[in-house]
């Protein structure tokens, strides 16, 4: 790699990033039922109806894991802690196993000198609170308050950092709108009622994580630049209202107590009766906000009903995700979140990586120089975001290890070590080994 640690300011911290469902093995260890095991057992809805029920088998093999880790010479990780492990029906009575796997994970990251940052919800609802009609029904704010008690009543002590939801634009647009995720609805009314929840659940843990006493909380917003695809006005407007709902409706809420009126031209009559009232809540202060970013979209004008935009890419190269690799949307997204949302609030890169077609070399060795280059182009944006100020504290790869990618299975590949899904063998790839080379320099 180009980068070295020494190229960033002293604290800076680098880690890998992970979650529960993608590596766990949710078949183990008394973990209830969840959404994501009903949307992968309908036809249709993921490639070969994969599921989470082994993964990459963490459950079992998590030493080997936080071995590894410690190998790249990370100083944090960022896993998320699912709720139907610790609470198999989502509320009542919790799964001890489920508790102790999360005390054994914090102590062995301590042990190894890693700090341990924490997500409480990456994706993985409990299938009886899906009955009761999960991000859609309020009560989920309480249900998942409770839940973060439960769990930050177990490990809080110890964790360094804690968010509550992972990406609120996937929990409430892609599943929702799109049906793209779990629960995998196309419902208007669903998506503006979940959209605002999922921001609810967020400040009502933010709350129960201060009465514990915990200190670095932290919101997860993923990001997706927008750009129009052509110059008509209309297709300016249609990128606009993209940005909006994807990327401002949750920073604007979280930061501002407030939704863009050109989210709410469509949501608004959507919306559950008095969410104005709710913004003191949502708003509760955190201490620093991540940004998850991958990729921008090219929108054009469609002239369908709202939201009016069809997506599509350029020419830059892609991954195997088909998302075009620009670098520069990391910079504008740093800069234009300090700027309009968040200050002097540290900022931190909670995600950011790619999608490749990985095989195993006949010496037994995983080349991907471009997974390298990747992640050299995108620590250079963060270099110029700090350069120009922005208080960047941190960046963390997508991801520590192949993995279970929700709706396309095991085909693609993000992982710094490559697993086989056969034998569940891990082997560090090249960029495995070219970060943790850079890290010590
Ligand atoms: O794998 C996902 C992760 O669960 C959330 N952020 C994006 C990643 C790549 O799609």
């Amino acid at each position: 790699m180009k980068m070295s640690r020494s190229d960033f300011p002293d604290g800076f911290l680098f880690g890998a990033a992970t979650s529960s469902y993608q590596i766990e093995g949710h078949a183990e260890g008394g973990a209830g039922r969840t959404h994501w095991d009903d949307f992968a057992a309908t036809p249709g809805n993921v490639v070969r109806a994969e599921n989470g029920a082994r993964a990459c088998d963490h459950y079992n093999r998590l030493d080997e894991d936080l071995d590894l880790l410690a190998g790249l010479g990370v100083d944090v990780y960022r896993f998320s802690t699912s709720w139907a492990r610790v609470l198999p029906e989502g509320r009542g009575t919790p799964n001890g196993e489920g508790l102790d796997f999360y005390d054994r994970l914090v102590d062995g990251l301590l042990q190894r000198g890693i700090k341990p940052a924490v997500t409480l919800y990456h994706w993985e609802l409990p299938s009886p609170l899906a009955d009761l009609g999960g991000w859609r029904n309020r009560d989920i704010a309480d249900w998942f308050a409770d839940f973060a008690e439960v769990i930050m009543g177990r490990i809080g002590d110890r964790v360094w950092s804690a968010a509550p939801i992972n990406e609120p634009w996937c929990v409430g647009w892609l599943s929702h709108f799109e049906g793209a995720h779990a629960p995998g609805l196309r419902d208007i009314r669903a998506t503006a009622r979940a959209m605002h929840h999922v921001l609810l659940a967020h400040g009502r843990a933010i709350q129960v994580m201060r009465g514990l006493r915990m200190g670095n909380l932290g919101a997860v917003c993923n990001l997706e630049w927008a750009a129009p695809a052509d110059e008509s006005d209309a297709s300016r407007r249609a990128a606009e209202r993209y940005d909006a709902i994807y990327n401002r409706f949750f920073l604007g809420g979280l930061f501002k107590g407030a939704y863009p009126d050109i989210a709410l031209e469509g949501l608004g009559p959507h919306m559950p009766d008095n969410w104005q009232d709710d913004f003191p809540t949502i708003t509760a202060p955190v201490d620093w906000c991540g940004l998850n970013y991958y990729t921008r979209k090219l929108i054009a004008h469609n002239p369908g009903p709202w939201p009016g935009y069809a997506e599509t890419t350029g020419d830059l190269p892609q991954t195997t995700m088909g998302w075009e690799i620009y670098p520069d949307g990391l910079y504008d997204f740093l800069t234009r979140t300090r700027n309009d949302y968040t200050g002097d609030l540290p900022l931190y890169v909670t995600e950011n990586g790619m999608s490749a077609d990985d095989t195993l070399a006949p010496d037994g060795t995983v080349p991907d120089p471009f997974r390298t280059d990747y992640l050299d182009m995108h620590l250079g944006a963060v270099q110029r975001a700090i350069a120009d100020c922005v208080p960047v504290r941190g960046y963390y790869c997508w991801s520590l290890m192949d993995n279970y990618e929700w709706a396309l299975g095991y085909e693609k590949r993000f992982g710094l070590i490559h697993v086989d899904f056969e034998t569940l063998k891990r082997t560090p790839k090249a960029s495995y080994h070219a970060l943790a080379a850079a890290l010590s320099r």
